[in-house]
This record gives structure tokens, C-alpha cells and sequence, in this order.
């Protein structure tokens, strides 16, 4: 890390002392990108400065009736990182743990992994502390509105394209879309991604994040001679992506064994690879309890009150929950039973020494999110494309596109580790080929 770059992370952690999950994120990527930010030319434009600061930071209350006539505000937020490929885009997430240093190391990492995907987004994230677990639909409903109230200004389909994440699927996007074009008076389908069929959303939709990491799994066992077929997989988290993650690997010969929520995990060494299970997993997560431990009573699988999955000794593992679930303890668990791949499928699910300890061992290959986890960020963008031409696209259609894209993006993140001579190093691969694109990207625009 040369000069300049150590005194921007100076300036972020005087700046920003309160957001450690914002300054954790950009510090590893920083440490990542290492040789290719080695230009003088850099600091004289200020470029790294300009690359991880948002450009724009909305915060506003969200004031909202409960069904006894309570009213509650929460804290909303949609950071608009960078514009500098194509609108914002990114998610809402709608959890307690929400706050300004969440949304930005969300926004950060959304618009890497976009610059990465080769389509024209720029990246954002948004969202609430607004817990909907408990909540009924009306009350759900009621806060949507409200949010969109705060938010449709900012947002629109070449401005900025919000979309679901934790706490934000179908349900939601269909209340904040409803809102949204109330008040503007304009079916913008492509203001918001993640619709549901009837009004402009696209197949595949549920299922995509996790397709899409097994999509691009299956290519970097490809380029290593090896492939899914007989493979175990530990996964975490029992809602959309670990279903995908569940679906299509089953479809690929491989099985996973092992779901996580809060309250524990859950050891199924049969796989949770039938249409029973999916259904069940499906009924689970709408029931909003954010309890896995029903799937072992159900299935007769071993469950493990308040563990994590990464003691299981299987071939790949599969982080799919949320950030900083894997921690240095859970690698070192996870090198010990000589797992072979570790592939991140939701936002910075490892803590940078997790990370910094699995990168040192040569018998591990490693994915980061913002290269294996872009599975519905890509979909997002082929809604985008399919509203704008006014179409609706095939099932195969769309998981045609996904794979297609998923493998690219192995293939740039793995070129640019062979042009900076870091070998099959994929994780600094992927963090300099982002790097490239959004730093042309930039000083082509000027300051
Ligand atoms: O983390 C992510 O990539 C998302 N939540 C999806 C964002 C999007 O705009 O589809």
C-alpha cells in the first residue's frame, strides 16, 4: 500500500470513527487493489478519495401507524455511491441492524460488484431499521408507503434503481412500486427492480443471487479440472439465496448439508435437495419466525442451538447470511477439515481476518461477494434491460444471461490476477478488475 492510499484511510477513520463496517470494507478492498492504485497520477487527481467516499447521503424519519393506531418512526437512508458506469443501483434493506456505516459499506461494496457484472450500473444501497418480523401486512404496507414518500425524488430509472435485500422481497417492492407510481403518476417499471410478474418483473427472480453463485462456482471449479458432481457444501441462512444455492446445485450433482438462522444450525446429511424441502424452506421463512430449527424437526436432521455451520467438514463452503458471520475462529475450523473452496454468496459475510487467514493458505480457493455474490444484482439489471424493450423474458432466457454473466465476471476477476502475476489469487483479482473499471471510468468523466 503506497503513501497516498495509507493517508485516505487515515482521513475515512478520522472522518467516519463510528462506521466500522463501512471503513472495515474499504480498508480490505484498499489492502486488495495493492499494485494497481500504484500510479502517480492518482494522487494528483485524488482518485482513491473520489472512489470510496458516496457521492450522495439521504437520511430521513419514517413516521408510520401500527394496527392499534400507535404511530412509530424509524431511521431510513439510500446512499448513492457512485454514478460513474450507469444509475445507482442497489438494494433496501429493512433490519434493526441498519445504520449510515451499514448503508455505506452496503453502497461501497454494491458498486464494485456492479462495476464488475460489465453492465451499465453505478452502485447504491438503502433501507431502514424498520424490523418486519412480527409486523402484519398492513402495517408493512403502511411503512412502505411512508419510506417511498421520503425517497421517490431521489429515484427514478436513470437516476437511481433501488431494489429488495435483507427484509425486502416481492411483497415490499410491490408496495414501494404501487407508491411510487401514485405519486409520480408514472409507470417507470424500471424504477425499482425485483417486481413481481404481473407488472415487469422477470423469471428467475427468487432464486437468482443463488444461481448465480453456483453458476459461477461450477466455472472456477471448471478452470481447476475439477466439477460439482458428488460434492458436499456447507451453506448458512435458510431464505432465497440459500434456496438457490440449495436448487441448483442439487441440479449439478452436488448437495448441501447444512441451513443456519439465528437460533442455530441445521445438519441434514441427506441434502436439502427435494422440491419437499424448498417448499418447506419457502413456508419457513414467510412464517417470519427466523427459526431453522422446524427444518430438522420436520426432516428428522441434526440441529445445533446457537453453533454455526463452519464446524461440518465438507468440499465447499457457502456463506449466505449476513455480514462478518464468518469470523478467524470459523476459517481456521473450516482449513482444518480442508475445505477446498470458499465461495461468499451475501455482503462481506467474513471478517477481514477470516479473510487475510484463508488467502494465506494455498490448498483454498476463494471467492469474495462482490464477484461470486452478484447473482441478483445481474438479474436486476436484465429486469432493467427486458422493462426498457418492453418485453418479458423465458425462464431459460434469464438463466442463460445469468450464467453467461457469471462466468465472465470468473474470467475478468481471473485475468487481472494473471496480469498483475498474483496467480489464481481471485479475491485480488476480482477487487483490481473492479478498481480498473470504475478508475476509467472516472477519469475519462474528469473531476
Ligand atoms: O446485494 C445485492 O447485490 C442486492 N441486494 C441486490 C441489489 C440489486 O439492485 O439488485
Amino acid at each position: 500500500m503506497n503513501d497516498y492510499v495509507a493517508r485516505v484511510i487515515c482521513n475515512l477513520q478520522r472522518q467516519y470513527p463510528y462506521e466500522p463496517e463501512y471503513l472495515q470494507a474499504v480498508q480490505l478492498w484498499l489492502e486488495l487493489i495493492g499494485p494497481a492504485a500504484d500510479d502517480p497520477q492518482y494522487e494528483k487527481l485524488d482518485l482513491i478519495t473520489r472512489m470510496v467516499e458516496p457521492e450522495r447521503l439521504f437520511a430521513f424519519p419514517v413516521s408510520w401507524v401500527d394496527d392499534q393506531g400507535q404511530v412509530h418512526t424509524n431511521h431510513g437512508y439510500r446512499v448513492q455511491f457512485s454514478s460513474a458506469i450507469g444509475p445507482y443501483k442497489g438494494g433496501l434493506r429493512f433490519h434493526p441492524g441498519v445504520n449510515p456505516s451499514v448503508v455505506k459499506f452496503l453502497g461501497f461494496e454494491q458498486t464494485y460488484k456492479n462495476a464488475l457484472t460489465g453492465l451499465p450500473i453505478g452502485g447504491a444501497a438503502g433501507g431502514a431499521d424498520f424490523d418486519p418480523h412480527g409486523k402484519s401486512s398492513r402495517e408493512i404496507m403502511r411503512f412502505c408507503h411512508n419510506f417511498m414518500r421520503a425517497l421517490y425524488r431521489y429515484i427514478g430509472a436513470d437516476t437511481d434503481v433501488p431494489a429488495g435485500d435483507i427484509g425486502v422481497g416481492a411483497r415490499e417492492i410491490g408496495y414501494l412500486y404501487g407508491e411510487y407510481k401514485r405519486l409520480t403518476g408514472r409507470a417507470e417499471s424500471s424504477a425499482l427492480t425485483g417486481k413481481g410478474l404481473t407488472y415487469g418483473g422477470s423469471q428467475v427472480r427468487l432464486e437468482a443471487a443463488g444461481f448465480g453463485t453456483v453458476y459461477f462456482l461450477a466455472r472456477m471449479l471448471e478452470c481447476s479440472g475439477d466439477s460439482l458432481e458428488g460434492k458436499t457444501i456447507a451453506a448458512s441462512g435458510f431464505g432465497n439465496m440459500t434456496c438457490g444455492v440449495c436448487r441448483k446445485a442439487a441440479e449439478l450433482g452436488a448437495k448441501v448439508v447444512t441451513l443456519s438462522g439465528p437460533d442455530g444450525y441445521v445438519y441434514d446429511p441427506d441434502g436439502v435437495c427435494t422440491e419437499e424441502k424448498f417448499q418447506f424452506l419457502t413456508g419457513l421463512r414467510a412464517g417470519g419466525q427466523d427459526k431453522v430449527e422446524p427444518y430438522a424437526q420436520k426432516f428428522g436432521a441434526q440441529f445445533f442451538p446457537g453453533r454455526k455451520p463452519w464446524e461440518v467438514p465438507v468440499d465447499i463452503a457457502v456463506p449466505c447470511a449476513t455480514q462478518n458471520e464468518v469470523d478467524v475462529a470459523d476459517a481456521a475450523k473450516l482449513l482444518t477439515n480442508g475445505t477446498k473452496y470458499y465461495i461468499e454468496a451475501s455482503n462481506m459475510p467474513s471478517t477481514p481476518e477470516a479473510i487475510r487467514l484463508m488467502r494465506m493458505h494455498p490448498g483454498l480457493k476463494m471467492s469474495l461477494s462482490r464477484a461470486s455474490g452478484s447473482g441478483g444484482v445481474v438479474l436486476s439489471a436484465l429486469e432493467m434491460a427486458q422493462n426498457s424493450i418492453r418485453d418479458n423474458w423465458t425462464q431459460e432466457e434469464m438463466e442463460r444471461r445469468l450464467q453467461a454473466t457469471m462466468v465472465k465476471i470468473y474470467d475478468q476477476s481471473a485475468q487481472a490476477a494473471a496480469q498483475y502475476g498474483l496467480g489464481d489469487d481471485l479475491v485480488a483479482g476480482s477487487a483490481i478488475a473492479s478498481f480498473q473499471k470504475i478508475a476509467q471510468a472516472k477519469l475519462a468523466q474528469g473531476v
